[in-house]
């Protein structure tokens, strides 16, 4: 180990290109960035001839540092090596900026896949976009969000610019793509890459206001983004642009790469898989049918049929809004040389079946992406069990009749290396210290956690404790220094980190708070006090979300500041919640908000993270709060709320009022009421709260007053039961050693067993 060290110390003296001692923190990060990038280079093996394309439109990486010397199995040593000339990891790490290069959680299950594919030791590389300013950063003013610019590029860079460029031809233009790569290593095994195609014209200067800029310049927008708001037709066209350069490119580098290899591309299917994480890069079927015909002389058919070979499809999302549908018209203006193959591929459904809702194109002359997947692609998957039971059953069923085979789950999963190993050595040195490191690779190990021994050593319970506390502390501490929030870690820490989003019911949580702030007034107090944390960012233009958020604040602001109630319950907002306070915040948590409406929520893979760090859930039973329910027992989660089944018979019969409930409950009454009360009017904006309670009286789409008893139930309930700690100790041991399910490892396993096959 001694000698490892030395070793390695010299080569980061060289790659700094000075003595340790005299070197800044940035300079630090430059030479530890070179040194693994060089690393990394050295475990690349061009192995098997078939290869895995996953493109996404989001790769929400988060930094990499850390991440990388794990994997490259140097993390401890570098660390060491550091502590020696007096500096620390933690600042150079905390100096890294962070790619947020995603919205939430299908970009965030592309970085965890792209991980698990490079340990598994697949040849896989993913595709995507370089965005320039990743998703906003989000500050509060006023009780608000407010949106500001986000770059993450600098040097040095992660990035590393290739030779590779592409002609992007658009109906009035071409554009030239520039391939930029990044390492992606695997824990303890090979480097694969992730490719992010970007547009050397495009032009910062762009930037106006907040994160507003001119739409209409394509040349000097393209990448600028990630994206970028699409309420209005400009944000939208521009959309379909930043899609065809993702695929266009990604078409172009899939043929050129087996032709390399030696394919005569009527085998292409034997040298390239396809994933495409939901409808985003869908474009990529009908691109790579023209490139076939148009510049390789394939006839039609066939090059429809090698296509359809490739591609496989994953369903993120069952929210009808969510679903991309693009007018014929945005099509024609901005590709049109798709609007042929499209037609062709649209007859040919017309022509097999005649039902319109298998139909591409439909009669206000939409494009239906997901129906060109389905119809023109291998596989379809959904991300949880339950989600891939409703697809089948109902949002897909047609599709599902006709196309039996295609279906199949693959349940979500995230990387340990990042969600235990980094975020957690000392969770993760606790385990090793009771079931050896095997969990590091093999994540089943961990079930020799659930086991008498362990369960019923009151001593190893406490220690299991003492690491929560550890962690509740340090993000105590990190959110003091960083936001200056004080938390108080000898609390419950209640959290719902995720995108704002009213099917996610942020709302129903905040209605709770209200519901218990009054409690604690009445003097009703709760045994253990409780901190009550939210981290979301909210889409610009999605005007109840910003609401939600506002109220949350407020609410903040009222708890704060009311010297009855601060002892007892505190809320707080975390602002411009990312991976980097992910990784903070999972191993801190006691209770898991998954609370979700049933039905709504494709999978989560929160749930699996704080799961994974001795979290319990309060959950619905909706995603894979299913099966991490299946998984841990009745015993070990707070399950509440009407099940799916009950949710889609209530929107089929349109039977929901939200009033009859307000009229009824006077717990729900009072709640509601309180938005709109003087305490919450003298700290907050009467437009957005006022409405925002009409929304809830009025629509509530999100079926919350339904559920909001059971809620309250099972909530007083945990908090009930934190009070025993050796038995809430019992649940959290339960909880990590059933996790195991959720590595993504397990999640890759299966999709190369069923989809890929590679060898
Ligand atoms: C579509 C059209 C126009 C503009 C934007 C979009 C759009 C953008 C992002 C649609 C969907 C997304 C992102 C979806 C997403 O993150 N889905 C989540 O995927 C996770 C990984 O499978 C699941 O765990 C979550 O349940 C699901 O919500």
């Amino acid at each position: 180990m001694k000698q490892n060290q030395n070793s390695l110390e010299l080569l980061l003296q060289n790659a700094c290109g000075k003595d340790l001692d005299g070197c800044t923190v940035p300079e630090l990060y430059g030479g530890l960035l070179s040194l693994t990038q060089s690393m990394a280079e050295s475990r690349r093996e061009e192995k098997g001839k078939k290869k895995l394309y996953y493109i996404s439109a989001e790769f929400l990486i988060g930094k990499l540092l850390s991440n990388n010397l794990i994997n490259l199995g140097i993390y401890g040593d570098v660390k060491a090596i550091l502590a020696r000339h007096g500096k620390s990891l933690a600042a150079v790490e905390e100096y890294e900026p962070e790619p947020s290069l995603g919205n939430g959680g299908l970009g965030r299950l592309a970085a965890c896949f792209l991980d698990s594919i490079a340990t598994l030791g697949l040849n896989g590389d993913g595709i995507g976009l370089n965005y320039h300013m990743g998703l906003f950063r989000q500050v509060f003013q006023d009780n608000k969000q407010k949106e500001e610019p986000n770059p993450w590029i600098q040097t040095p860079s992660w990035l590393k610019k290739t030779d590779v460029t592409y002609r992007i031809p658009y109906r009035n233009f071409t554009l030239t793509s520039r391939m930029y790569d990044i390492q992606v290593t695997g824990y303890h095994s090979r480097t694969n890459t992730l490719h992010l195609f970007d547009l050397e014209t495009v032009d910062e200067g762009l930037l106006g206001d907040g994160i507003s800029f001119d739409k209409g310049d394509i040349e000097k927008n393209l990448t600028l983004f990630l994206y970028p708001d699409d309420s209005d037709r400009a944000g939208q066209i521009l959309r379909v642009y930043q899609q065809y350069f993702m695929v266009s490119s990604a078409a172009r580098l899939i043929l050129d790469e087996a032709q390399a290899k030696g394919s005569n591309l009527h085998d292409l299917a034997d040298y390239a898989v396809i994933q495409i994480n939901d409808t985003h890069p869908t474009m990529v079927i009908p691109e790579l049918i023209r490139l076939l015909t148009a510049e390789h002389g394939m006839e039609m058919d066939e090059a429809i049929s090698v296509v359809t070979n490739c591609c496989a499809y994953t369903n993120h999302t069952i929210l009808a809004e969510a679903l991309e549908k693009w007018p014929m018209d945005y099509l024609k203006e901005a590709v049109p040389q798709l609007i042929p193959i499209i037609e062709v591929l649209d007859d040919k459904v017309r022509r097999r079946f005649d039902d319109p809702s298998l139909y591409i194109i439909d009669r206000e002359e939409r494009v239906h992406m997901a129906h060109i997947d389905i119809h023109y692609g291998f596989s379809v998957n959904g991300v949880a069990a339950l989600h891939t039971g409703i697809l089948k059953e109902t949002e897909l069923h047609n599709f599902y009749s006709v196309y039996p085979e295609k279906f199949n789950n693959k349940t979500n999963g995230i990387t340990f290396r990042r969600w235990l190993l980094h975020s957690n050595p000392e969770l993760a040195a606790w385990i090793e210290d009771r079931i050896g490191d095997g969990f590091q690779t093999d994540a089943g190990e961990l079930k020799r956690l659930n086991d008498p021994k362990f369960l019923e050593d009151s001593a190893l319970l406490k220690s299991l404790l003492a690491v929560k506390q550890t962690k509740k502390e340090q993000l105590a501490a990190y959110l003091k220094e960083t936001q200056g929030l004080d938390i108080d870690p000898n609390s419950i820490f209640d959290i719902q980190v995720k995108r704002l989003h009213e099917y996610k019911r942020q709302q129903m949580n905040a209605l709770y708070l209200i519901h218990k702030y009054l409690e604690i007034k009445a003097g009703n107090r709760p045994s253990t006090p409780i901190t009550a944390i939210f981290g979301a960012k909210a889409a610009p233009a999605y005007v109840i979300a910003k609401d939600i958020i506002h109220m949350i604040l407020c609410l903040k602001q009222l708890t704060e500041h009311d010297p009855e109630v601060r002892p007892w319950l505190r809320v707080v907002m975390t602002e411009n919640y990312n991976v980097t306070l992910a990784e903070k915040l999972t191993p801190a948590c006691d209770l898991s908000e998954q609370i979700s409406l049933a039905s709504k929520e494709a999978s989560g893979t929160g749930n699996m993270k704080f799961m994974l760090n001795g979290a319990v859930t309060l959950g619905t039973e909706d995603g894979a709060n299913v099966e991490i329910h299946q998984l841990v027992g009745d015993g070990n989660i707070y399950i509440f709320g009407d099940p799916s089944q009950t949710v889609i018979d209530r929107y089929r019969d349109g039977s929901y009022r939200p009033r009859e409930y307000y009229d009824r409950d006077p717990a729900i009454r009072r709640a509601v009421d309180f938005i709109t009360g003087p305490e919450m009017m003298a700290v907050g904006c009467a437009e957005n709260l006022s409405r925002l309670s009409a929304e809830l009286l009025n629509k509530d789409w999100f079926m919350t007053f339904p559920d909001f008893q059971a809620y309250v139930a099972a909530k007083e309930q945990a908090f009930k039961d934190y009070e025993d700690r050796a038995a809430w100790a019992r649940k959290m041991l339960v909880n990590i050693s059933q996790a195991g399910y959720f590595s993504s490892d397990r999640t890759i396993a299966e999709y190369n067993r069923d989809i890929w096959n590679l060898d």
